[in-house]
C-alpha cells in the first residue's frame, strides 16, 4: 500500500466553501490498487500553510504529496508545472497578512518544478472527458506559496517523492453567486483527483 497525502485549502476571500477542502474530505481514507489517501486541511495563511504541510509530511511519511487549491476563473483542472519563490498577495490572507514582492525563502532557488507526471495526468483526464490542462503559473498567493514550500521542504530533507499542486475550478454553488464564472461539480473534481493519484503512483 502506498500512502498519498492530499491537502485541501480552507475557504478564503469571503467564500464559505473551498472545493479543494470538500474534495479532499471526500477522498479521506480512499483506497484503490496501491493507494491509500490521507488528507489535511491547510489554512489560507502565509507561513502557517507550509508549517501545517511540513508537520503532516513528518507525521504521515507519504509516498506522494498532492496539494489542491481553488482557482476562481479557471474552467479546467490545472496541473501546475512550476512554483516560484515569491509572495505577492492580491488580497489579505485569512490572518490579515498581505506580503508584496517578498521571497518565500531568500536563500531558496527561484523556482521548483512539479514532480508529478503532469502531462500524463492531463492526458488521462482529457481521455476521461474531464477538462484539464498544464498551467505555467500557480499565481503568487497562498497556493503558490504552499507549492513552493512543499518542494523546498522535500529538497531540504532530501526526500524524492512525486509532489505537486493542482488548481481546481469553483463549485457550481459558488459560481452561481458570481455570474459568468466557470465551475465544475464536486463529483467530477473528485474523479479527477482519483485519476491523478492513480497515475502518480503508476
Ligand atoms: N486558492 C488560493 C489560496 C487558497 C486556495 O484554495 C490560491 O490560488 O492562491
Amino acid at each position: 500500500m502506498k500512502k498519498v497525502l492530499l491537502t485541501g485549502f480552507e475557504p478564503f476571500g469571503g467564500d464559505d466553501v473551498n472545493p479543494a477542502l470538500e474534495a479532499s474530505r471526500k477522498l479521506t481514507g480512499w483506497t484503490q490498487g496501491e493507494a491509500l489517501v490521507v488528507t489535511r486541511a491547510i489554512p489560507v495563511v502565509f507561513g502557517e500553510a507550509i508549517a501545517t504541510l511540513a508537520a503532516a509530511i513528518e507525521e504521515e511519511k507519504p509516498d506522494a504529496v498532492i496539494s489542491v487549491g481553488q482557482a476562481g476563473g479557471r474552467a479546467h483542472i490545472s496541473l501546475e508545472r512550476v512554483a516560484i519563490n515569491v509572495n505577492d498577495a492580491r488580497m489579505a490572507d485569512n490572518a490579515g497578512n498581505r506580503p508584496e514582492d517578498q521571497p518565500i525563502d531568500p536563500k531558496g532557488p527561484v523556482a521548483y518544478w512539479s514532480t508529478l507526471p503532469i502531462k500524463a495526468i492531463v492526458r488521462a483526464l482529457q481521455e476521461s472527458g474531464i477538462p484539464a490542462a498544464v498551467s505555467n503559473s500557480a499565481g503568487t498567493y497562498v497556493c503558490n506559496h504552499l507549492f513552493y514550500g512543499l518542494m523546498h521542504y522535500l529538497a531540504k530533507e532530501g526526500l524524492s517523492l512525486p509532489a505537486g499542486f493542482i488548481h481546481i475550478p469553483l463549485l457550481p454553488e459558488q459560481a452561481a453567486k458570481k455570474p459568468g464564472q466557470p465551475s465544475m461539480s464536486l463529483d467530477l473534481v473528485v474523479r479527477a483527483l482519483q485519476l491523478a493519484i492513480e497515475i502518480t503512483l503508476r
